[in-house]
């Protein structure tokens, strides 16, 4: 069997996602800082680091953030309490959730509204008050779940959500009460990845379009991921022997076992690589996270 690409090849295209409407929605947010109290950048639980942005991060400067690592309930519990340890180290205020989890979303709040008040009694006791409104901007990588955890605050569909990065394109404000004030804000990726590896993970998180890197690249990188890290959902659910098999026999196994079949038996592994791509962010090919926190 040929694959067209070779996976440890990425595209070169994969480092430079950067559609016009980013560059727009950066100069937006900055526009906007001053009409906020505090800025939430939204990442995936599940590339803790790498869904972070450093145009962003810099673009906020002194206004008061705090990081939410979203879609916990698709990362590995073990490899969430390690970054935790890190997050901890660095002194900046995190929370890793999952945002259908109501109770989070309310210490959520509490949370942010905190490090609005400390930040007002350090920095501007006089203009201190208590029923004064929240206003939080979301921002973040496409696809992290901004316009969601919008919702679930809100309590309404009062922006439109999509398993695609790039769903939101303006700016909206949403009233979630008389206290609460929330800014969505279109998914901005960095100018730049760094890495290749990175590409490959927010590719997997679908923080990038699948047609960047093809759909085959993405499909193989995270099955080669799931057997590396013996994800035994992966196993079970395609019915495969062991995780000592090579990439193309998994394919194979689950071109069998979900019926993926061309004429005279030959694997339709266009179709194998959609239904790689759909389970797994659905979480049904196990938890996971990509990559370990720096030493
Ligand atoms: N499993 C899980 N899925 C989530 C969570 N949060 C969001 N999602 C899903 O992630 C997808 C993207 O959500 P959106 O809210 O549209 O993401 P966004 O960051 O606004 O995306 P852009 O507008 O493209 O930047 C949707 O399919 C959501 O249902 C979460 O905590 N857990
Ligand atoms: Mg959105």
């Amino acid at each position: 069997m040929k694959r067209q690409n070779d996976p440890s090849a990425p595209s070169k295209a994969l480092y430079n996602w950067y559609p016009g409407h980013m560059a727009k929605a950066l100069r937006e947010i900055k526009q906007k800082l001053k009409m906020v109290d505090i800025v939430l950048e939204i990442r995936d639980a599940r590339v803790p680091l790498a869904s972070g942005n450093r145009a962003l991060y810099e673009g906020i400067g002194q206004k008061p953030k705090l990081i939410f690592l979203n879609k916990m309930n698709l990362s590995d519990p073990e490899i969430v309490a390690k970054w935790s340890e890190w997050f901890e180290k660095q002194g900046e205020p995190f929370y890793f959730v999952d945002c259908f989890d109501k109770a989070a979303m309310k210490k959520a709040i509490s949370m942010a509204r905190n490090i609005v008040e400390k930040n007002r009694r350090e920095c501007n006791p006089e203009l201190m008050d208590s029923k004064a409104k929240l206003k939080m901007m979301i921002v973040g990588l496409p696809n992290t779940g901004k316009s969601t955890i919008i919702n679930q605050l809100a309590n309404k569909n009062a922006t439109k959500v999509a398993d695609k990065p790039g769903q939101t394109q303006i700016q909206q404000w949403i009233s979630v009460d008389d206290h609460i004030e929330l800014l969505d804000t279109p998914g901005v990726m960095p100018p730049m990845i760094e890495r290749e590896e990175h590409g490959l993970w927010l590719s997997a998180i679908h923080a990038i379009p699948d047609d960047i890197a093809g759909e085959e690249t993405v499909a193989v990188f995270i099955v080669k991921h799931l057997l590396a890290r013996k994800s035994q959902e992966f196993l079970e659910r395609f019915k495969l022997e062991s995780f000592d098999i090579s990439i193309d026999d998994a394919l194979i196994g689950i071109a069998k076992v979900r019926g993926c079949l061309r004429q005279k038996g030959l694997p339709d592994l266009d179709r194998v690589y959609k239904i790689v791509l759909a389970e797994f962010r659905k979480g049904e090919l196990g938890k996971t996270c990509f990559g370990l926190p720096p030493k």
